[in-house]
């Protein structure tokens, strides 16, 4: 998963961003580049290892997610760069970091409701920017339009949508409309968290009511974080860290509770493999079918699919592993259309 972290200049991106992978990025917001800084980061998940402890693998592999530090925009007041437009259409969720701090060298004080206001207006205009040029093309297009015409009223749709100000995250579609929609990778389309950049003191504290409806009317989630003093805590080494993070009344860092906001506000989840060479933990969206869960672990492997053996988690655990579930009837053999569970254990048999 490829997550891209935006916001406006001296929102502390970067400082969150040190704050998820534990790196050094200097800070300050005053970096000349277009392009995004990226790191990846293994997902915390403590069923690798228990399935590890029992089936003894070579290798234990988390799901992995790729944060993407973007640069704000060099030349105006605003938080997407041109520049980078293309790298940001290809990520799987937005981050919205808001400043909620005092920051000496701002002329003004935190305004987290108009910065959410205005970054919304920016995604919105990026994406009425992409329909017009295509409505443009597709009116011009000789070929007699019979084809074109369900892409026409769906980005008419969308054009709509967007010029009342509302981005394309709440509209529903139909799946063949999503499928012509992900060729356009719409950015008021992708899920996108808040973070709400504080200062210490303000640790611990509810939102302010403003945000808080904003949040409720616009339908985002919103994690609070203090960046400055995670991206510290990110810093220091494990001991240290429990440590600290408890005398703060914590019992998460950062990057575990961001991760699993993320995991749920994106619906997510994770289907495990578990055999002698490695033990590995797969991400895919709720409600997938087996076959294209099987598509995740390769494309041979969707193609050619049999059937899946599946065990639930709970049941590897307690009749420590696949022989132990086999005997106790616990192995289920499924197809192609079975829903995958958050936890499943699968083997999948195929043919190419
Ligand atoms: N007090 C306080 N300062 C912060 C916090 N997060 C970032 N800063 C400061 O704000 C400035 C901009 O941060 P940076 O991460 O570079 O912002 P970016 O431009 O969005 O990448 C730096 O001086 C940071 O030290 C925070 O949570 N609290
Ligand atoms: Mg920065």
């Amino acid at each position: 998963m490829k997550v891209g972290l935006t916001g406006f200049s001296r929102a502390g991106k970067t400082t969150l961003y040190n704050a998820l992978t534990g790196l050094s990025a200097a800070v300050g917001g005053f970096e000349a580049r277009h392009e995004a800084a990226m790191a990846v980061v293994k997902v915390p998940d403590p069923r690798v290892d228990a399935l590890s402890e029992i089936v003894h693998p070579k290798e234990k592999k988390y799901a992995e997610v790729t944060f993407l530090d973007f640069p704000p925009s060099q030349e105006r007041k605003a938080a997407l760069e041109n520049q980078s437009l293309v790298q940001l259409r290809e990520v799987d969720a937005l981050v919205q970091v808001v400043r909620a701090f005092d920051d000496p060298l701002a002329d003004e004080p935190p305004a987290p409701v108009r910065d959410l206001d205005a970054f919304q207006a920016e995604l919105i205009l990026a994406d009425l920017a992409v329909i017009e040029k295509r409505l443009e093309r597709i009116r011009k297009e000789a070929v007699k339009a019979r084809e074109r015409e369900m892409e026409k009223d769906l980005l008419t749709r969308c054009q709509s949508t967007l010029e009342e100000e509302r981005p394309l995250r709440g509209l529903d579609f139909l799946p063949e409309e999503r499928t012509l929609l992900s060729g356009f990778a719409f950015l008021s389309e992708k899920p996108l968290l808040v973070v709400y950049n504080s200062g210490e003191e303000a640790l611990q504290q509810p939102l302010p009511d403003d945000v808080a409806e904003y949040a409720r009317v616009e339908n985002l989630t919103v994690v609070p974080v203090c960046g400055k003093l995670e991206m510290e805590i990110a810093q220091l080494d494990t001991s240290e860290r429990t440590e600290f993070l408890s005398e703060l009344g914590l019992s998460e860092t950062a990057r575990d509770r961001f991760i699993r906001h993320a995991y749920d506000h994106l619906r997510l989840m994770s289907f495990f493999t578990a055999g002698p060479v490695e033990v590995r933990a797969w991400t895919i969206t709720r409600d997938t079918a087996a076959v294209h869960a099987a598509g995740k672990i390769h494309s041979d492997i969707e193609r050619g699919f049999i059937r899946a053996e599946v065990i639930s988690y709970d049941d590897y655990i307690e009749h420590q592993g696949e022989s132990g579930c086999r005997s106790a009837g616990k192995l289920r053999l499924e197809g192609k259309e079975y829903r995958v569970q958050d936890g499943d254990v699968m083997h999948i048999r195929f043919n190419v």
